[in-house]
């Protein structure tokens, strides 16, 4: 990038950097943002009457594509450049026009003074480092490659492995071994007793099993195997118990990392799991469209129906029925006294449709019971966690019959607390972000001490670094939530490098190129989202009752609005009413077009109708909004919005009544992790519009299965709102493309099935090679606990000291 720079400097653009750097010292703002820069940069080419080929391809258009941040001190800028995915460049550029490199350190010095936050004479401030307890783990050279973590190391610690064959089948030997079910001894017993008679072993059991019929069941000849050496776990016919170990048998004479990974995903080692998901209300009926209730508790319940049921096909399949394996799921959550109507003050619920998967719900300590015994913010919930793991260790234990085998968190305190009680259990930990709040927050944490009182990102950014660090392996939505995209900074990577003025200076949050990320997508409940066509599935009464809902139904307690011409295309959305969510921009977008309100209709389902019925900021600043927005434009007779909460057989289908009337999904958040509400209209068949702002981005193809569009330009949403419209309304073949791509799209790629097969791969292979590499992570994890204890413990006691004072 410095050629760049020098480039621009030392040629004739020289002239134009210097007067594009004038229009910068011009702005108000002091701190610019891509868009900031790129707007002005825009205005600034079309007032010196640039030429195409300027704009296309100068160097200084290079240079300002790459420019994620101009900040501007004391007559000089300081530019800072993503010359591509998950790297930084930082340059100071003085007045004359020289160009020097600063370090990470002098970045995070900048931008302290810029808030005024800069004191050198009264001594350093704390550095928190993680690079050095990555440098002697393998990583990721290209940055396409990452978010593939798991194919990586598995190539990679193979042939590390396989180049000292004596150590590698001592290790595979002694992994056997390992493995039990609640005392019962699964694959090797005592018979055998070294790697050589493993080998000849198997030859024998080989050579048996070869002369049974294919589907004789592994009942009929476990006795006989028993004696060989051999226990269950190698499969529930003498077909697959034969494959396995051929398998096993091809490992140990040529062994590579394809066939590992093909045994490792067969190895019964995984029966119990944890999922974590602490805050708000966590239930299967009535939370949802609440504050801090969507998405994750949509994909935590998702996620555990089918990793029980993907857990018990792998157990039957490895012929565990014979020792009536029962794998168990729990969704660790916590108890809220004061329910509101929901069970969310029940100990134990079975979760629909599993046998074995339930929700436990472990109480907050009573600290102060006006707050613990009622719902608590996801941004207030930091006091409570430590104590939470520790009350949640005995139950789960209790629960469980002993540890889990994996734990997975979600959202930052589901994964501070997955990371206390993995600790302390000594097992594995994953970690799932759902959403990182400091990219969706902006300058969160630059001005952290301004935002403190109402958001504490203090202690959810260090308990985020924390938890990230620890775990064993992280799955994200899509590649962008790691390290963004070609001109936008991944959420994982915002943590790289950043400083809380006062705090501490964060200059290397992550190693991004490190093989924990890998990439696993979510899916959809296909039992309650399908398309719209498959009348067979749909319940004519429902349909009748959301059809009346969405369209005519009067009822002041939770409809607002009322439709003059019910018949015009429907414009939907469904959200929390959040800002981020930014329903009230897609009103305001409706509202400025005359055009769009000709031909359609807007009807939101969202949060509640009355600022008094709600206990969260965000949600009535919001509600008041909304109503601003009504009258402003004069939305009456165009518009409603219900605020309803509605079971999962209701929003499925309310989905497919606007899809019945050939209507359209909007989704128009200022920022979205990955939005399953987009998954959720794009299988029911829904032409939807989402934000070009996060995971949508990866979800849909523009103009193939759907469009982006930009929150922030509301004429130009509208616009594309209106096009699409237009020309359905010409040709009506359109709608029916774009919907039967959004269906195939959502079926291809975004299923649970696909999700839990990849991830308990994921947890198996990570496991096995914790196991074999025996990778000492003690020094990051003691450095974590100091942060822990040090940084947030501190800092949460303070918070809860507030709490107490309510
Ligand atoms: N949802 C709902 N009722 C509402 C709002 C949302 O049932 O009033 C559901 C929606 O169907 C989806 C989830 O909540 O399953 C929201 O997930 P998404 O990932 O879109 O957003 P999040 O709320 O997690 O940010
Ligand atoms: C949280 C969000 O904000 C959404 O973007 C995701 O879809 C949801 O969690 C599930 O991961």
């Amino acid at each position: 990038m410095s050629e760049l720079i020098q480039a621009v400097i030392n040629c004739e653009e020289k002239s134009d950097l210097r007067s594009f750097i004038s229009e910068i010292r011009h702005q108000e703002k002091r701190y610019l943002l891509r868009n900031d820069i790129l707007s002005t940069y825009a205005d600034y080419c079309v007032k010196h009457q640039k030429s195409g080929d300027f704009i296309q391809s100068s160097n200084l258009s290079k240079l300002i594509y790459y420019t994620q941040e101009i900040l501007q001190e004391d007559g000089n800028l300081c530019l800072i450049i993503r010359p591509k995915i998950a790297s930084q460049e930082v340059y100071r550029l003085t007045d004359d026009l020289n160009a020097e490199e600063l370090t990470v350190q002098e970045l995070l010095d900048v931008r302290d003074r810029f808030v005024n936050r800069y004191h050198p004479n009264e001594g350093d401030i704390l550095e928190l480092d993680f690079q050095p307890f990555y440098d002697y783990s393998p990583a990721i050279r290209d940055p396409k490659n990452i978010g593939k973590g798991v194919q990586y190391i598995n190539r990679y610690l193979s042939s590390k492995l396989f180049q000292d064959p004596r150590q590698w089948l001592e290790s595979l030997f002694d992994f056997l071994r390992l493995h039990q079910y609640e005392g019962s001894q699964l694959l090797i017993n005592g018979q055998i007793q070294s790697q050589q008679q493993l080998s000849d072993q198997i030859k024998k059991a080989l050579t048996y099993v070869g002369k049974l019929d294919r589907e004789e069941p592994y009942e009929k000849f476990r006795y006989a195997l028993q004696p060989m050496g051999f226990e269950p776990g190698w499969g529930n016919t003498a077909g697959r118990v034969a494959e396995t170990l051929e398998i096993l048998d091809e490992l140990i004479d040529s062994p590579d990392h394809q066939t590992l990974e093909a045994f490792i995903s067969r190895i019964p080692m995984v029966f119990k799991i944890v999922l974590v998901s602490a805050h708000g209300w966590f239930g299967q009926e009535g939370v949802l469209g609440r504050p801090d209730t969507g998405g994750q508790v949509v994909y935590v319940l998702d996620q555990a129906r089918s990793l029980e049921k993907q857990l018990q096909e792998d157990t039957t399949l490895a012929g565990l029925d014979v020792l009536n394996v029962q794998p168990k799921v729990i969704i660790l959550s916590r108890l809220i006294p004061n329910s509101d109507g929901t069970l969310c003050n029940q100990r134990l619920e079975k979760v629909h449709g599993t046998e074995n998967a339930w929700i436990l719900r472990v109480p907050l300590r009573e600290f102060n019971p006006k707050m613990t015994q009622n719902w608590i913010s996801r941004f207030e919930f930091w006091p409570y966690l430590e104590t939470f793991a520790l009350d949640s260790e005995k139950e789960l234990r209790s629960e469980l019959r002993g540890n889990p085998d994996l734990i997975i968190g979600n959202y930052t305190d589901g994964n501070l607390v997955a990371f206390l009680l993995a600790r302390r259990m000594k097992v594995t930990q994953c970690n799932i972000a759902h959403a990182l709040e400091k990219s969706k927050y902006l300058f969160s944490n630059l001005y952290w001490q301004d935002l403190e009182e109402k958001y504490h990102f203090s202690l959810q950014f260090t308990a985020d670094l924390i938890a990230m660090n620890a775990a064993n392996f992280i799955i994200s939505s899509t590649y962008q939530e790691i390290v963004g995209t070609p001109d936008s900074v991944g959420q994982y990577e915002s943590y790289k490098c950043f400083t809380m003025p006062e705090l501490y200076h964060v200059v290397s949050g992550i190693e991004l190129f490190s093989p924990k990320f890998n990439v696993v997508p979510p899916g959809v409940n296909e039992t309650y989202y399908f398309p719209y066509s498959r009348w067979e599935d749909r319940t004519e009464s429902d349909r009748n009752r959301m059809e009346e809902l969405l369209f005519t139904q009067e009822d002041p307690s939770q409809i607002f609005g009322k439709l003059d011409d019910p018949t015009k295309r429907p414009i939907f959305s469904m959200a929390r009413l959040d800002r981020i969510k930014n329903l009230t921009g897609l009103a305001e977008c409706f509202g400025k077009s005359p055009e769009l309100q000709e031909h359609c209709n807007l009807i939101l389902v969202a949060g509640k109708l009355r600022v008094e019925e709600s206990g969260d900021n965000e949600e009535r600043d919001e509600i008041e909004k909304l109503y601003g927005i009504i009258d402003q434009y004069n939305l009456h007779g165009k518009f409603r919005w219900l605020g309803v909460r509605l079971s999962k057989t209701e929003s499925g289908e309310i989905y497919r009544v606007i899809a019945d009337h050939q209507g359209v999904f909007v989704q128009p958040a200022l920022f979205e992790a990955f939005g399953l509400t987009i998954l959720e209209a794009m299988i029911s068949g829904l032409p939807t519009f989402a934000t070009q702002f996060g995971g949508p981005l990866e979800i849909i193809h523009d103009k193939v299965n759907g469009f982006y569009i930009n929150p922030t330009h509301l004429e130009e949403t509208a616009e594309k709102i209106l096009d699409f419209v237009t020309k359905c309304e010409q040709n009506p073949n359109y709608w029916y493309e774009i919907s039967t791509r959004a269906i195939d799209r959502v079926y291809s790629t975004y299923t649970w099935k696909i999700h839990t097969t990849r991830l308990l791969s994921l947890a198996r292979i990570y496991g096995f090679w914790n196991f074999t590499s025996k990778e000492n992570r003690e020094d990051l994890l003691r450095y974590l606990e100091a942060l822990f204890y040090l940084i947030y413990k501190p800092r949460a006691q303070h918070l809860l000291d507030q709490h107490m004072h309510r």
